[in-house]
């Protein structure tokens, strides 16, 4: 059962989550089955990150699947009145906060750390050959996501004017999604998950990535020319980790 709890006031514990506004920050706790109240705000890692990121997602995703207890602590990056330097000076979300208060960033190495924190459902291979197959595919729908990010940022984003923005550069960035997918489909082969026999982040990568595609970019019908993808995606995204990230 999901339970929310206003940062201003962590003593008032409701069951339902508020809706989330620009003004208020929010924690949320994800519950997992050694879950109590009275751990609030001592034995708990930190999420910062936003509902549609999906970098973030891919955090909460791979938590989900290791059964690790969290605070989900909304934090716009794209708006904050107070910069968050000191957690990531690069001003981007995911970040983890961890119970001695450092701080670790980057999607890859925050899900590379919380991998390290169970032995269950490992996320990463230990074997050379199937941990580089399973890192290159990782590492490929990161590139997916940073050139869909660009090339939305280039059409949306408020501080430019329209005349600065460069179709060229969308384009660009589109292009690499293109070829990312092509790549995809020549090599992924008819097992169950994409790299392989085993769910791993690959697969939490991937799904992500995909998704965010069809959130972001529903004129962009990828769907057509990669059936095997398609399938994968909406496979591997009915494991109870992923609906309730969307
Ligand atoms: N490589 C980073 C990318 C994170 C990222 O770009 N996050 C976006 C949210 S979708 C962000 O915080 N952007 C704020 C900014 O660039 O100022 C990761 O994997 O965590």
């Amino acid at each position: 059962m999901p339970c929310s709890v206003r940062s201003q006031n962590p003593k008032s514990v409701k069951c339902e989550p508020d809706p989330p506004t620009h003004e208020d920050r929010i924690c949320r706790i994800v519950l997992g089955p050694s879950f109590s109240c009275s751990l609030f705000g001592s034995l708990f890692m930190r999420l910062l990150g936003s509902l549609t990121s999906p970098y973030v997602r891919k955090v909460r995703v791979a938590l989900a699947e290791k059964r690790l207890n969290y605070l989900f602590e909304l934090e716009d990056a794209w708006s904050r009145s107070v910069p968050m330097d000191h957690l990531n000076p690069l001003g981007k979300v995911p970040c983890l906060i961890l119970e001695n208060n450092h701080s670790i960033f980057d999607s890859r190495t925050i899900i590379e750390y919380i991998d390290t924190l169970s032995i269950s459902n490992p996320l990463i291979p230990v074997d050379g050959h199937e941990r580089a197959r399973v890192r290159v595919y990782e590492s490929l729908a990161e590139g997916i996501l940073d050139a869909a990010v660009s090339a939305r940022l280039e059409a949306t984003w408020p501080g430019r004017e329209p005349n600065q923005r460069s179709q060229a550069w969308i384009d660009r960035q589109m292009g690499k999604v293109t070829s990312s997918l092509n790549y995809l489909s020549k090599n992924i082969t008819d097992q169950a998950f994409f790299a392989g026999n085993t769910f791993s982040v690959a697969d939490i990568s991937i799904v992500c990535a995909l998704d965010y595609l069809d959130f972001r970019f529903p004129e962009f019908e990828w769907k057509i020319n990669h059936h095997r993808l398609a399938f994968l995606q909406e496979n591997i995204g009915k494991r109870p980790s992923f609906p309730p990230t969307h």
